[in-house]
């Protein structure tokens, strides 16, 4: 990939698409290809085969998808099925139709059974049960890494599949019901302290535990993973060893632990009080990260660093 190549970033106006592009503008790639959704909807076979004929991108970043929150797994779960089976398979046939370089797509840490070992590694992916409450969206995801496999192997394609752990940062999803967990608690701390409210609810025990990582480091994470790495260094001869690389910092919090910090971020000193009512979702979900680390790349923000960039992103951008 260099400095010229045409670059498809396709959902570079959400959490992780935004990071990417920032970061490869800052490394001086300059020929980016960007659609709205409402320029383009990936989820439309026609006008996904059109685009790529007309653009013939060579390099795709394949960070478009229908994301949020256990309450939007919750609330959406055909459209967590069927729009993210869409846009992948769209994206994903017509990078290989109409030649495409390399394809770097963009999974997520659920796709790993609920009770899977911790730290979870590659290898774990499809040894038991997943998770219920964002099971459309993880089998969506699993397609997903399974298609790239399939057209490697078949039709010798060069399509990488990452999958991150919980991301957080700039664009991120605030909505109340629909938002990742991080954002969701900076909001309501945010708010009770602006409208003197001495009580916050939030969800489930406050137990679960997961890992956070700033969608700054994700970028840099995926672009080395473009610039450096192919299916082929995955598999050794003509056995494949892995279908994908996780992305994480290797640390995981309470969700207690995580409102205290983003409390002390906010300055909100009322009181705390957990809905059980509402889900848990899985019990931990913390990636192994020897691989990536192996590549060479570390997460370089502290969890309270980047809670605090948010939050000066999240106070000018009310
Ligand atoms: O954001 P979230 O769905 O992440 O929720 P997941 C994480 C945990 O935070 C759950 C608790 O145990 C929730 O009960 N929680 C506490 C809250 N208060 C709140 C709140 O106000 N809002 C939210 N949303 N949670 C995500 C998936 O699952 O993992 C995404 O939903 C994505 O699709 C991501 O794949 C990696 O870790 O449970």
């Amino acid at each position: 990939m260099d400095k010229n190549s045409k670059l498809f970033v396709a959902g570079h106006r959400g959490l992780a698409g935004s990071a990417i592009v920032r970061e490869l503008t800052r490394k001086g790639y300059d020929n980016l290809i960007l659609r709205t959704s409402k320029e383009l909807d990936l989820r439309d076979n026609n006008g996904v085969d059109n685009f790529f004929d007309k653009e013939k991108p060579d390099f795709v970043f394949l960070a478009a998808a229908r994301v949020g929150g256990i309450g939007a797994n919750a609330n959406f779960r055909a459209e967590m099925i069927y729009d993210n089976l869409m846009i992948q398979s769209n994206v994903i046939h017509s990078s290989w139709k109409h030649g495409v370089k390399k394809l770097l797509f963009l999974g997520s840490s659920c796709i790993y059974p609920k009770f899977a070992p911790q730290p979870m590694k590659e290898e774990h992916l499809l040894t038991s049960e997943l998770e219920y409450s964002n099971e459309p969206y993880a089998v969506a995801k699993i397609a997903g890494l399974k298609m790239c496999e399939a057209y490697n192997i078949q039709y010798g394609t060069d399509f990488i599949s990452v999958m991150p752990t919980n991301l957080y940062g700039i664009n991120d999803n605030f909505d109340l019901e629909n938002g990742h967990v991080l954002p969701v608690i900076l909001r309501k701390f945010h708010e009770a302290v602006k409208n003197n409210k001495s009580q916050v609810e939030l969800w489930g025990s406050g137990q679960p535990k997961r890992e956070f990582l700033y969608s700054d480091d994700l970028a840099k994470a995926v672009i080395m993973v473009m610039e450096k790495v192919s299916f082929k260094d995955l598999s050794i001869g003509e056995k494949i060893i892995n279908t994908h690389i996780n992305i994480g910092t290797g640390k995981d919090i309470s969700i207690k632990d995580l409102a205290l910090m983003i409390a002390g971020i906010t300055g909100f000193n009322g009181e705390i009080v957990w809905n059980t009512a509402k889900p848990d979702g899985t019990p931990r979900k913390l990636l192994d990260v020897e691989k990536i680390s192996a590549l060479g790349w570390k997460a370089e923000t502290e969890l309270d660093e980047g809670i605090k960039k948010l939050y000066d992103w999240y106070i000018e951008n009310e």
